[in-house]
């Protein structure tokens, strides 16, 4: 490989061979997935992007694509020695100077960057998640990142307007008219939204921005049982339009979480399961929240922690988005990011534990998520040696029960073994050539969603 010749092209400050430089973006931060590269290398611009991989296409050089590299499933790690591109340094945000309800953001901007430029227009961007001060914009495009707010705005998928892209060929495509309708044939930005690096490298996008709420206020519910977190879950998604969030987990969690960050105990421990819910909209949040079926439900629950301004919602949400920190600060857990039908989510936590446990005595399964989507985490610590025969238990349990392999955080390496669960042949061999018409060379993120077996 010639690096001199990139290097030639885009000029040294945009070409880093440095060792330690390198290998500090070869690990994915979990630490289970640990890569090596000769380089790395950091665009500033979509022309930079397009000569990096006319390049590396001529010269059948493979490259991961890299955004905050906070992805779950190993996609943005170089575990075959491929470059790695970086999108850090495309991070220019502004607001549409045609729509004022859209954004305009390069690849790399965070989605904290976003959140502060849209609020400080009275404006919300619709996706949050624990790690907004590092993912860009770029990567949960490609990955079509949910979060904590689907239930109100959507997935990224809803979020985008145009994207502008460079296929693995070096051609731009795509565009920034943010037009709302613009059925000029196929979708690129559908396509590429979800397609995890695989078919383009996202540049640049316009993105859907939210009236600010006006009024917010968190509950957090101490409760003994699955079925009265569901019967909630249920009433904020049918008789409160207001619903912005709805996250389940457990005393399990809580406890680690308590231990690891020194924080209070909730109810003196008392209570096995927890559902946290979050309200906002139009003034008279508060008051709407004694209407229809869920405020029958609320005036019944003993255990409430009632949050109406941020610093008491922060309080509150810690115990929900510290989980990922708190396992992670224990060991390397088996992560799995799944979807159930709410009305087989009940059944499947009652049995994950013991159908885990029968492989391995040793492991230890903590579980939390987004139950208003039926989307839920396990984390699974001591999985090893078992850690394949347990990834494939839960996988096909989820599938039998009709469930996702994969809810929001894509496919990646990790998962790419089993997409034959949930795609059936003829769906495989397309994405197989819909990834050779972006990529005829397959140099962008190889064993990406489509495992060559290496
Ligand atoms: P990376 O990790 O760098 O890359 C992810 C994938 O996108 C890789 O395949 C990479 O090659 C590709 N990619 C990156 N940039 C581009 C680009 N410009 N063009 C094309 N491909 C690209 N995810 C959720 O969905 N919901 C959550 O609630 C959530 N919570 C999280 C909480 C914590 C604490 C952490 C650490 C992660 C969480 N995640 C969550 C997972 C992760 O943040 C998302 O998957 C996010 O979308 C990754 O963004 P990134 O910029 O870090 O991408
Ligand atoms: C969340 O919802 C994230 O907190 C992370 O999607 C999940 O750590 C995980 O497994
Ligand atoms: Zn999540």
């Amino acid at each position: 490989m010639h690096l001199s010749e990139l290097e030639g092209l885009l000029g040294k400050d945009r070409v880093y061979q440095d060792p330690d430089l390198v290998q500090s973006y070869s690990n994915d931060w979990t630490a289970r997935y640990i890569g090596f590269s000769p380089a790395i290398i950091f665009p500033q611009s979509t022309s930079d992007v397009a000569k990096v991989l006319s390049w590396c296409s001529i010269n059948q050089v493979p490259v991961v694509t890299q955004g905050g590299n906070t992805g779950m499933v190993g996609g943005s790690v170089p575990l075959n020695g491929e470059l790695i591109i970086s999108m850090q340094r495309m991070n220019k945000l502004s607001i549409s100077d045609t729509n004022k309800s859209h954004i305009q953001a390069e690849a790399g901007t965070t989605i904290s960057e976003i959140q502060k430029l849209a609020s400080s227009h009275n404006l919300v961007y619709g996706v949050d998640f624990g790690a907004r001060d590092s993912a860009t914009i770029g990567g949960t495009i490609a990955t079509n990142a949910g979060g904590l707010n689907v239930l109100r705005y959507g997935t990224t998928r809803n979020q985008i307007v145009s994207v502008e892209a460079v296929t693995g060929a070096g051609k731009i495509i795509g565009n920034l008219n943010g037009l709302e309708k613009d059925n000029t044939g196929y979708h690129f930005p559908s396509l590429l939204c979800g397609s995890e690096g695989t078919l383009a490298i996202v540049t640049q996008a316009k993105l859907r921005l939210w009236p600010k709420p006006e009024e917010r206020i968190t509950l957090l519910f101490g409760l003994n049982t699955v079925q009265e977190a569901l019967e909630i879950t249920e009433a904020c998604i049918t008789s409160n339009e207001d619903t912005s969030a709805c996250e389940l987990f457990f005393r399990k969690g809580v406890n680690l979480i308590k231990e690891v960050f020194n924080l209070n105990p909730l109810w003196e421990d008392k209570h096995s399961t927890y559902l946290l819910c979050e309200f906002a909209g139009p003034l008279g949040v508060t008051d709407r929240l004694s209407e229809g079926a869920l405020g029958k439900i609320l005036q019944a629950q003993e255990s409430v922690l009632v949050a109406t301004n941020h610093s008491d919602s922060q309080k509150i949400w810690q115990y929900r988005e510290l989980h990922t920190l708190a396992i992670s600060s224990k060991g390397v857990p088996l992560k799995l990011d799944v979807t159930l039908p709410l009305q087989n989510l009940e059944y499947f936590l009652k049995e994950i534990e013991r159908r885990c446990q029968e492989i391995n005595p040793a492991c230890s399964p903590y579980v939390f998520g987004h139950s208003a989507d039926g989307n839920l985490h396990l984390n699974i610590l001591n999985s090893e040696p078992a850690v394949k025969k347990i990834e494939k238990e839960v996988l096909e349990f989820v599938v039998s029960l009709e469930g996702s392999i994969s809810a929001e955080h894509g496919i990646g390496r990790a998962k790419a073994p089993y997409l034959h669960l949930q795609r059936n042949k003829a769906e495989i061999e397309l994405f197989t050539e819909i990834k050779k018409a972006f990529d005829p060379k397959t140099i962008l993120n190889p064993n990406v969603i489509i495992s060559s077996g290496k």
